[in-house]
């Protein structure tokens, strides 16, 4: 479904959709402004190139190389700073990143985000906390990205988190953890579609992804 041959087509498509736009004379003749309109249609072809054969549904394909997970950097780890960190350590272990906002939840949002634990007697301040601030809204894609991505958190109280683990080496209160993860496949869609429309999603191909997966 998304083979080798793929990923052979979309680059040799992008790669002759450049050429060819580069090399027509009206491009040549306008120079700057040409390749500029080159260039633009060369990545609108390889947006649509990587969608092409089959759309990638937005919440992801679990079991899959395009399952995705939604990940947040609390208002803690924004305080704290600890972005770079965080976003560095999922792009390290080879996750795609295909969305990224800054945003301060109201206390709508993030009631909304927790719903399934309205009946918690820790809700009022989960929502408090969670909407006291900017928090780094992302969608990581990848193979297993949901289950590693909980793995890379570390457990929910950080007392219990492993070290090397972001809440394990950065937290140590439950209710100040820094980070967010979805915690299965429906929750992962369900949170994807809350926090992201359609058109904040990117569908791109890593230069290095054959570097990263033996099959793809
Ligand atoms: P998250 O949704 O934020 O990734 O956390 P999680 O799956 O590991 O844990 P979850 O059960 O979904 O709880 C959401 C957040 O609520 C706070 N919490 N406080 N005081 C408590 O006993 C308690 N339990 C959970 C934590 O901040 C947790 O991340
Ligand atoms: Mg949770």
């Amino acid at each position: 479904m998304f083979g080798r041959g793929f990923v052979r087509a979309a680059r040799s498509k992008f790669v002759k959709g450049f050429a060819s736009s580069a090399r027509a004379p009206a491009v040549r003749r306008i120079g700057a402004l040409g390749l500029a309109a080159g260039l633009t249609l060369a990545m609108t072809s390889t947006v649509a190139l990587t969608e092409g054969k089959k759309t990638i549904p937005h919440g992801g394909l679990p079991g899959t190389p395009y399952e995705r997970s939604f990940i947040a950097i609390k208002p803690d780890g924004i305080q704290r700073g600890l972005i770079g960190e965080i976003i560095a350590r999922f792009e390290k272990k080879g996750f795609k990143l295909v969305a990224l906002k800054l945003i301060t939840p109201t206390p709508e949002i993030a009631a909304g985000h927790y719903d399934d634990l309205k009946d918690k007697p820790f809700f009022g301040g989960l929502v408090n906390f969670f909407s006291s601030g900017p928090v780094v809204a992302m969608v990581w894609e990848g193979s297993n990205v949901i289950k590693t991505g909980r793995q890379m958190l570390g457990a929910t109280n950080p007392a219990a988190s492993m070290p090397g683990t972001i809440r394990g080496d950065y937290a140590i209160d439950v209710g100040r953890n820094v980070c967010h993860g979805s915690d299965g496949p429906e929750s992962a869609a369900k949170e994807i579609g809350f926090w992201f429309s359609p058109s904040e999603l990117y569908n791109w191909t890593p230069a290095d992804a054959t570097w990263k997966y033996e099959k793809l």
